[in-house]
Order: structure tokens, then C-alpha cells, then sequence
């Protein structure tokens, strides 16, 4: 018994490659088919290529992450109904090629946000991180969204501005482009009209409207993941907390006990993500895996330095930070226990290490924001040897 070591591929086109992964002593692997529209369906015969270059590496598909789910089925506008059909369709699809966890998210217009990708650290290597200043900042002066000002603090307005009127044009375009041209796993990106032009679809709809739709979105796709074989593993948002004034709906517990609650069937599951829940410092995180761990079905391990006064922070090293990753995985690894005693399946959750620096050689070599190789490699080290170290004292050995 042990958790499943997973790593996030971007497929063929992910400079990464599949040996790099073997090396780095992942056995499971985190995909998706990018390269098919948000909202078509996904095809057997792809999804078995990609599953057989995968295999042909001694590796397997273990997760989906994700499979996109398209702003109309968010809004209940436009296609939504030939689009919830779709994802059924694909639900079908992945279960029948035996691949067990489908993550997906339901964040509003953007996936996962930062202000900066490339923010240095003490040792030479470079995290991503949040800035609310810096976000402030692009709200309020470049997007220019209208009674912006009212979402921010007097003071982080002043940050905002101050930081604004001392950055070059090139980076004002490469913080715009960092917040709305789509970070890796983001299927959509946009330019500034085209982004204010989303937000503005989303006038009308509230944090209950857009709950409401995901409840809707949950009663359809649920039962079919049900009998597909398949686990759903909602993402929760990045960052914990409202953007652009757009609604959030997956931040904290008590959203968690509204959507479990309103769809009680056990496919209806979460990603358990330490560094989009852990950057809210009201969340209480080995709380919430006591409380949810058996809808726990996919877990990303990462953490962040929250910083005092603000909403801002940074992607730390995964056994630094504001997290106590120790306590974190006692309580997975209790889980784990739990659910041997109740001779449940599904006993290996798959974990990845959820982002890493850049460092050492990464430097010279090309990836994806956040999705490094050695960064991620030294994550994954650190992960399991945390794990095998907590084992070995509780005696909740590996077999
Ligand atoms: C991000 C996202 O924090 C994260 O894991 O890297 O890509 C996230 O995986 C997706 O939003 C999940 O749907
Ligand atoms: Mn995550």
C-alpha cells in the first residue's frame, strides 16, 4: 500500500519525455488530449494511442487532468447540452479504455493564475507566484474593468499603482500575457477585449448561479462516471478566492460540503490540491482531508508561502512553506488505512508532485511554467521519501 507516484506529461509535444519520467521514478501518468477542442468528444481510438505510447514506457495512464469543461456548460448558455453530452460521451470513452480518475476544474473564464513565472529564489532557483498587487494592477489598469477599485484594499490599490508606474512595456506585456494568454493545462487564452468580453458573460451569474450550474453539470455526468468505471476529481480554484469579481465556487470546506451533499455518489470525488487550498489560510487542511477523505480520488502535493497582510505568495519548496506537508500526508496515509479496513478499492490514490522550480539544468533546457524537470524530480524525491519516512514510524509499511 502506498500511494500511486504520478507525473503530469503534456503528451508528445512536452519536452519532457516519457523516459525522463521513468527516470525521475514515477509509475503513473497525468495526461490529457490537448489538441482536442474544449467540448468535442474524445475519441477510443485516440485515447488508446496515447494510452499504448504511454504503456510501451513500462508506464501507465492512471489520471485525466483534465478534461476541460467548456465555459457554455459553466454558464448553461450557447451548447451546453450538446456539450454535456459530449463529456458523457468521453466519461464512456475513458472508462473503457481503463483509465480510472477524470480531474477537471470549474473556475470561471481562467484556469490556475500567477502574476510571475520566473520569481527568484534564495538558492538560484525560480518559483511562480501570486501577487495581488500585481494582479490589482492589471485590473485596474489595463483591463480597466469597470468599479474594479471596489474589490481591493486602500492599500493594496496603492501597491497596485505603484507597481504599475514602474514597469517597462515589455512587462506590462509579458504580466498580461502571465495572466490571461493560458498557463500550461489551460485550453483557452486570451487577449485583453477578448477577456473582457468573457468576464462580462458572467454579469448575470452569481456564485449560487454558478454552483447551481455545476450541481446541474454533476446530477448529468456523475452517474455516468458511476457506471463507466470512473472517479471525477474536481480541482479546486487557483487561488482560493475571487478574481476579475468573477464567482468561486470551490475554495473551502463548506463549498466542498455543498457539492458533496447536493450529488452524495461516490464518483463525485475532488483533487486534493495543498497549494490551491493551502493558499487561503483559513483553510484547514489535514481537517479537510479527516472530513473528505474518501472523496479524495487524485492528490496534487505542493505548497506555498503565504505573505502576512496580503493575499499573495509562492510556490516553495514542497516540504517549505506555510503547509506542514508532514501532517498533510499522516492524514492521507490515515486515509489509505481507512479505507483498507472497509475493503474499499482504490487504496493506491494517485499523487503527484504539483509543480516544481526551475533549477540546475532546467535553465538550459526548455518546459512548461511550473512543470520542470529536475524541479519537479527533487518534489517527488522529497514527497516520497516524506511518505516512506511517516510509514516507517507508524509502521503502516508499503505492502
Ligand atoms: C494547475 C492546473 O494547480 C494545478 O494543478 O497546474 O493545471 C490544474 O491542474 C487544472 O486546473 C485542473 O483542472
Ligand atoms: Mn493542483
Amino acid at each position: 500500500m502506498q500511494l500511486e507516484q504520478t507525473w503530469r506529461w503534456f503528451g508528445p509535444g512536452d519536452p519532457i519525455t516519457l523516459s525522463d519520467v521513468k527516470q525521475a521514478g514515477a509509475t503513473g501518468i497525468v495526461t490529457a488530449l490537448h489538441h482536442i477542442a474544449n467540448g468535442d468528444v474524445w475519441p477510443v481510438d485516440e485515447i488508446l494511442a496515447r494510452q499504448n505510447t504511454i504503456e510501451e514506457h513500462g508506464l501507465r495512464w492512471a489520471v485525466t487532468e483534465s478534461v476541460p469543461v467548456h465555459e457554455d456548460i459553466k454558464l448553461r448558455t450557447g451548447r451546453f447540452e450538446e456539450f454535456i453530452e459530449n463529456y458523457k460521451q468521453s466519461i464512456r470513452n475513458l472508462g473503457q479504455c481503463g483509465i480510472p480518475v477524470v480531474c477537471y476544474n470549474f473556475m470561471p473564464v481562467l484556469d490556475w493564475t500567477r502574476t510571475d513565472l520566473n520569481f527568484p529564489m534564495r538558492d538560484g532557483s525560480t518559483a511562480l507566484r501570486f501577487d495581488e498587487a500585481a494582479l490589482a494592477a492589471f485590473d485596474l489598469f489595463l483591463l480597466k474593468r469597470k468599479d474594479a477599485e471596489k474589490d481591493y484594499s486602500v492599500s493594496i490599490q496603492e501597491k497596485a499603482k505603484q507597481f504599475f508606474e514602474n514597469l517597462t512595456e515589455s512587462q506590462v506585456d509579458t504580466l498580461t500575457k502571465t495572466i490571461i494568454a493560458g498557463l500550461p493545462g489551460s485550453e483557452e487564452g486570451y487577449t485583453i477585449t477578448q477577456f473582457q468580453k468573457k468576464i462580462d458573460a458572467y454579469a448575470e451569474c452569481g456564485d449560487d448561479d454558478l454552483r447551481q450550474n455545476l450541481i446541474l453539470f454533476l446530477n448529468e455526468i456523475v452517474p455516468v462516471a458511476e457506471e463507466a468505471g470512473i472517479r471525477l476529481a474536481i480541482h479546486p480554484d487557483d487561488p482560493p478566492f475571487p478574481l476579475f469579481g468573477l464567482p468561486r465556487i470551490v475554495s473551502t470546506e463548506n463549498d466542498l460540503k455543498q457539492l458533496f451533499d447536493a450529488v452524495p455518489l461516490p464518483a463525485n470525488g475532488l483533487t486534493f490540491c495543498t497549494g490551491s487550498f493551502g493558499a487561503r489560510p483559513d483553510n484547514n487542511l489535514t481537517q479537510m482531508i479527516d472530513q473528505f477523505g474518501s472523496r479524495i480520488h487524485f492528490i496534487h502535493l505542493r505548497n506555498v508561502q503565504l505573505e502576512e497582510g496580503s493575499r499573495s505568495f509562492y510556490e516553495a519548496d514542497h516540504l517549505a512553506g506555510s503547509t506542514d506537508m508532514g501532517a498533510v500526508m499522516k492524514s492521507l496515509i490515515n486515509e489509505q488505512v481507512q479505507r483498507k479496513k472497509n475493503g474499499r478499492m482504490g487504496l493506491n490514490i494517485p499523487m503527484r508532485p504539483d509543480h516544481g522550480h526551475k533549477m540546475l539544468s532546467d535553465f538550459y533546457t526548455s518546459s512548461n511554467p511550473g512543470y520542470s524537470l529536475i524541479g519537479r524530480m527533487r518534489g517527488l524525491a522529497e514527497l516520497r521519501g516524506l511518505e516512506a519516512g511517516i510509514r516507517a514510524m507508524t509502521k503502516q509499511n508499503s505492502t
